[in-house]
């Protein structure tokens, strides 16, 4: 995939240099590009902001600084990219718009900073607003960050090991099983018997009600998204079952 990045901050973007996504730079799984309004600038003191029309507090991000620097964007892509604006006024960004996206190959991500930007340069540059959650950040960018590592641990070969982004919590709709490594017993709380059994098929059910259960528990929202099949509304009974006789049986 091709990210192409405006941003008055592109060191923020070295953050990927590192873990899976920066795996993923080194095999040329994605490239990321970065545009500064400022390597655009044509005013003597290379500014990036200018002043609200009708007033108040604030400063908006420059027009043509701005608008160069996504033209150059749009016209470095390998292919005509979608163009994203990421504001809280955005769609919600989830798992879902991850794995959609990696279908696309190339975006071009727009880090506002300051107030934001012209409303015309919305309407004329971008093609959809997206945000990461309900709250506000000083710029954009973290907002990018977050999208192109979740995109970019979906693509084929970005996990060193085959399968595990599909196990991944909520890849499935549902919240990972609890997990454990050595030792045994850890301030007396010892491994579920089950997972030392070496029984592969007991370990993946007992893994799937896991699954299950802690998602009722937790996040009883993402169930009622999720048409559960017979045996997993089974496994979940039983979980709730030996949830009320007092979490006390470990084999279970
Ligand atoms: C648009 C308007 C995204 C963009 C104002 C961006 C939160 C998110 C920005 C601003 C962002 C999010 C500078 C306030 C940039 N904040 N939730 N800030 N601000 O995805």
């Amino acid at each position: 995939m091709w990210f192409g990045v405006v941003t008055l901050f592109p060191e923020i973007f070295t953050a990927l240099q590192s873990g899976i996504t920066g795996r993923a730079i080194e095999e040329k799984l994605i490239h990321i590009a970065c545009f500064n309004p400022r390597d655009y600038t044509q005013n003597k003191y290379r500014n990036v902001d200018d002043r609200p029309y009708g007033g108040g507090p604030g400063m908006i991000m420059m027009t043509q600084p701005l608008r160069d620097a996504i033209h150059t964007a749009k016209e470095s892509a390998p292919a005509s990219p979608a163009v994203i604006y990421l504001s809280p006024q955005g769609k919600m960004f989830n798992q879902k718009t991850a794995e959609e996206w990696i279908t696309k190959k190339n975006i071009v991500f727009v880090a506002g900073r300051y107030e934001g930007i012209d409303e015309r340069i919305l309407q004329t540059e971008i093609d959809e607003e997206w945000s990461i959650g309900n709250y506000v950040l000083s710029g954009g960018e973290f907002a990018a960050l977050v999208m192109i590592d979740a995109m970019t641990r979906l693509l084929p070969d970005a996990l060193g090991h085959k399968d595990s982004a599909a196990k991944d919590s909520l890849s499935s709709g549902l919240l990972k099983y609890p997990q454990y490594t050595r030792p045994e017993v850890l301030e007396g709380l010892a491994v579920p018997d089950v997972l030392l059994s070496g029984n592969h098929a007991a370990i993946e059910r007992w893994r799937l009600k896991q699954s299950l259960g802690k998602t009722w528990l937790k996040r009883p929202d993402l169930l009622q998204e999720k048409k559960l099949t017979k045996d997993e509304l089974n496994l979940l009974m039983e979980f709730v079952e030996e949830q009320k006789n007092g979490k006390c049986n470990s084999s279970n």
